[in-house]
Formats: structure tokens, sequence, C-alpha cells
């Protein structure tokens, strides 16, 4: 089937860390664009970038005061264009970040509303409510923590899933929808090729706002229950069918991956039916353990669910939010190494992949910032019940052998500091040794891309002994991922490819993943 994102391998991004320009240690538009050859070498098909957009980065710019313009911080309106062209010269796509959930408090409507009063047109475009006496509305939980209401000055409360700073959008207002397929147009006529939609089942919320009836101190994480107040509600779907007709305006190719943290597959693969959503993130692998059967079952349920609405599956092991998966699958040599194996594993499964920025050059999440330096809302204002998500976000390192690490070029050390031990671990350092977890990056990357079976399409188990994931891909492919704890054999005929690490007299160490040719 067409469609340059039925199986592309998408990097994201996460600008303030990337790599400076400025010299001020937050990274930028102009950092970025400078180093679109790396990713172009790594052999990704497309970058997914953070909110660039101007805000008072109360949650790094995903608290978006005006969504047409480029933030300071970031750049110039310019240098976003100069971003998305240098980047089609180069052949990758672009992918921009939409956060239609929420805008930041110092949005002009929010301001408004503000001033404006109860009962105003202007507070109609949040959800603005009277307590109950001096409590909040309703017993909803912020994300982050706490109630999920604020009170204004007035007395009134406003709704907020996230932080206080990022007021929630009503999304039965006409003036909101339309704003926001007109903010859509606005980056497509720029030349954007993707747009990753932020929350995409928050969007709109129970006109009732009944109590949850959830205990006070638990943190509500979204639930895959179908009729929930304000997670997955199926009005949401039209207005994903309405956006649908507006990437069709620039014709095929413009498309939108959705982050909605369902559950169920099921509940994920009604974003991209047909007429909705080309894709969403299947965040799965970043809530399972490092266990053959349940990766096993994700594995099936996620393609039997996509399939059946005509949908690819896309895999990630990383992002923004989470602790990188280095760490989550056991720290140092063994994270490391399973790390190396969950790659192959992820670029052998039909579908897409997104990567996150570090991965491939196995950084770990960095546990011991300094709390004074952190940055990241989900911490503060979580009495420390939560991690933040900081330690996954420290700039990267590109070269040299002490910090910044070439990340910035100024006076200004990086807005996180880096770890000393990453000396070895800089893109320069990687580059230049074959056995790096950098090289494994490209040469899968670049197997990918030369072989016909890898990709979208489907994949059939081979019988494996305990412990161990076997499966081929037409023509001519198999992948074997070994997990348990003694080491496995390879199918007779097969012919090793690539391997994700030393393999023990042509048989396959635990925690180590193999590419073979077949037939
Ligand atoms: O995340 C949405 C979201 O639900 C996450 O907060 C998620 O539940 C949590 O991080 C899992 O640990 C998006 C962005 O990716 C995130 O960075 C923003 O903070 C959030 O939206 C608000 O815009």
């Amino acid at each position: 089937m067409d469609g340059w994102w039925r199986d592309a391998v998408v990097y994201e991004v996460y600008v303030r860390s990337f790599a400076d320009s400025g010299g001020d240690g937050t990274g930028d538009l102009a950092g970025l664009r400078a180093r679109l050859g790396y990713l172009a070498e790594l052999g990704v098909d497309a970058v997914w970038t953070t909110p660039w957009y101007r805000s008072p980065m109360v949650d790094g710019g995903y608290d978006v005061e005006d969504h047409r313009s480029v933030d300071p911080l970031f750049g110039t309106d310019a240098d976003a264009v100069a971003l998305i062209t240098e980047a089609h010269r180069l052949g990758l796509r672009v992918v921009i970040d939409v956060v239609p959930n929420h805008t930041s408090d110092r949005h002009r409507w929010f301001r408004a509303a503000l001033a404006a009063g109860p009962g105003s047109p202007e507070r109609a475009r949040y959800h603005f409510r009277p307590g109950r006496g001096d409590r909040p509305p309703n017993d909803w939980r912020s994300v982050f923590g706490g109630p999920a209401w604020t009170r204004a000055p007035d007395g009134e409360w406003y709704l907020h899933l996230f932080a206080p700073e990022q007021p929630d959008l009503d999304w039965e207002h006409p003036e909101v929808r339309a704003d926001f397929e007109d903010l859509l147009r606005f980056w497509f006529a720029r030349g954007v090729d993707g747009v990753r939609i932020d929350v995409a089942h928050g969007l709109l919320k129970d006109p009732e706002f009944p109590d949850l009836g959830v205990d006070d101190e638990e943190i509500v994480r979204p639930p895959d229950r179908s009729r929930h107040p304000h997670w997955d509600r199926d009005g949401v779907h039209e207005i994903y069918r309405s956006w649908r007709r507006v990437a069709a305006e620039f014709g095929p190719d413009r498309v939108f991956v959705a982050e909605a943290w369902v559950d169920r597959p099921d509940r994920l693969a009604r974003y991209v039916r047909p007429d909705e959503l080309h894709t969403a993130f299947n965040f799965d692998f970043l809530r399972c353990a490092w266990d053959p059967a349940a990766l096993r079952e994700v594995i099936d349920r996620t393609l039997a669910a996509l399939h059946a609405v005509g949908a690819p599956a896309t895999w990630v092991l990383s992002n923004h939010d989470v602790v990188r998966h280095v760490t989550r699958f056991g720290g140092g040599r063994l994270g490391t190494r399973r790390a190396r194996a969950a790659l192959l594993l992820m670029l052998a499964l039909p579908g897409g992949a997104y990567l996150y920025q570090g991965e491939e050059l196995g950084l770990a999440e960095v546990e011991d910032l300094p709390d004074e330096l952190l940055a990241d809302p989900t911490w503060e204002r979580s009495g420390r019940t939560r991690r933040g998500r900081d330690g996954c976000r420290v700039p990267l390192p590109w070269s040299g052998t002490e910090p910044p690490f070439g990340f910035t070029d100024g006076g200004a050390p990086a807005w996180l500091p880096q770890p000393a031990g990453w000396r070895t671990l800089t893109a320069e350092a990687q580059a230049a040794d074959p056995d790096s977890m950098l090289a494994l990056y490209r040469t899968a990357l670049a197997l990918r891309r030369e072989h016909p079976a890898l990709g979208d399409g489907t994949m059939t188990w081979s019988p494996a002994p305990e412990g161990v994931l076997s499966f081929t891909r037409e023509p001519g492919f198999g992948c074997v991922v070994n997990l348990g704890d003694g080491p496995c054999g390879l199918p007779e005929d097969a012919r090793v490819v690539l391997a994700s690490g030393p393999l023990d007299g042509g048989r396959v160490p635990p925690d180590t993943a193999v590419w073979f040719g077949v037939g």
C-alpha cells in the first residue's frame, strides 16, 4: 500500500536539548538545522520536532501562547521555514507538534477570559465553572498531580488536565475548532509534512462534569474505560475526520500521528480508521517488561487491531516523557545489550518506528540531576510521588571530552548538566567505532531501507524454544530475539545479516537479536 508514513522511521527531536547555535545553553532551530546532515546519515525518514512556538515554557513548550510564531528561545519564524527547506533538501520530512487540548495561560484567549469575568463569551472557549463552596467543581485530578481545577481571582474555577498554566480549551466552541483548522493550514502551507497531535484523546469533556469518584491521592492515569468523562470520548473522532479533510487539501502526503494514551489497541485503532488520522503512537513497548510472552502478546494484539482498520502499526521504545529504555531494561551493560536487541526487534516488525534523540547513542536516564535545576512541572507538583521527566531530556553529547560536549558553543552551560561519563558516548566518538550503538543504528536503518521484506506488511511467528521470539517476513527475512537464559540456535539455512552483539559459535547469546536471510 502507498504512503510514506506506513513504514517511516521518525526521529523525535526534543528541540531545547538537541543542539544549540545561539550560545545560550538551550537547543534551537538553527542548531537543529546545522545537524540535519547527521539525521540524514543516520538513515531516518522524518524528523518530529517538539513544540517550537511562543511559550512561557512552563511545560517545555507544551504550554503554547501563540501557535503561529516561533519562540525567541528557539529562533525566528524564518528559522522554521529554513529548517523545513533544508530538511527537504536532505530528503527528510518534517512532523511538527500541535497542542490542541490546552493553551498557555498567557494565550490571548485565556488572558481575555480572565479579564472579561464570569459569564462572558470570552470564558466560553475554556471550561470555567463555579466551585462547590470553597472546593473545586468536581474531583478530577491533573495528570501532573493535584486538582485539575484552579481558582481565578474572581472565584470561578478553570479546568486544566495538566499544569495550572495549561488551561483546557472547550472543543465544543466553534471558534476553537476553526482556529485549529486554520493553524493546520498555516503550517501545511509552510511545508510541514505531518502533525503530531498532543493528548489527542483528551479534547472532549463530559459537559455534566461528573465526579470520577477516585481517591484524592491517586494520580489519574488515562484509563481505557470507554465512558470516561474526559479521556477517549467518542466525539473526538469527528474532530479528526475534519482534520483529515484539511490535510487532504494539501495532497495525500500530509499526515497526522495521534498521541492517544488509551490502554487497548482496539480503542487506539478507532483513531486511525480510513477517514481519520493516518497513524497513532503505540505506547505498549513503553509499558512492557523485557519478557518474551508479554512482548509477543503486545505485538499480536497491536497488529490485529490496527490491521483490522487498514492502518500500519507504530513502535516506540522511548520518548521525552518516559525513562530512557536503556535504564528501563536494567541499566548499565545489561540495559545497553537489551536496547541493542530491542532495536533490531522493533525495526523488523511490520509498520513504522519512532526513535527518541539520544537512544542511537545508547544514553541512559540521568538520575542524579541537582534538584535546583529540575524544570519539569511533574516533579514540583507531584510532591515527589512521581519522577520528573528531566532525566531523559539532558542535552545531547556531540563531540569533545567534557561538557557541554559540543551541544553549545557559547559561554553558557547546557540547560541541564551532562554526565562526565558521556565522553565515550558522543556522536563523534561513536561514529569512529564500528561496535557502537550509533553504528548499529546506522547499519540497521540502512539495511531496513534496502530490504524489501522490512517495513509495512505482515509477519509470521516461527516455532522457538522458551524465552525466544522468532519470526519471518516475506520475502526471505527472519529475526530471532533471545530473551532467555541460555544461547539459542538459528534455523539451519539462516544467513546472518546483522546481530545486535557477538554470536557464540553461531549461536545467539541471551539478550541478543539477529536478522537473517532465509531461502
Ligand atoms: O503528554 C501527554 C501525557 O498524557 C503525558 O503526560 C503522559 O501521560 C505522561 O508523561 C506519561 O508519563 C504530552 C506531552 O508529550 C508532554 O510532554 C506534555 O507535558 C503533555 O502532553 C501536556 O501537553
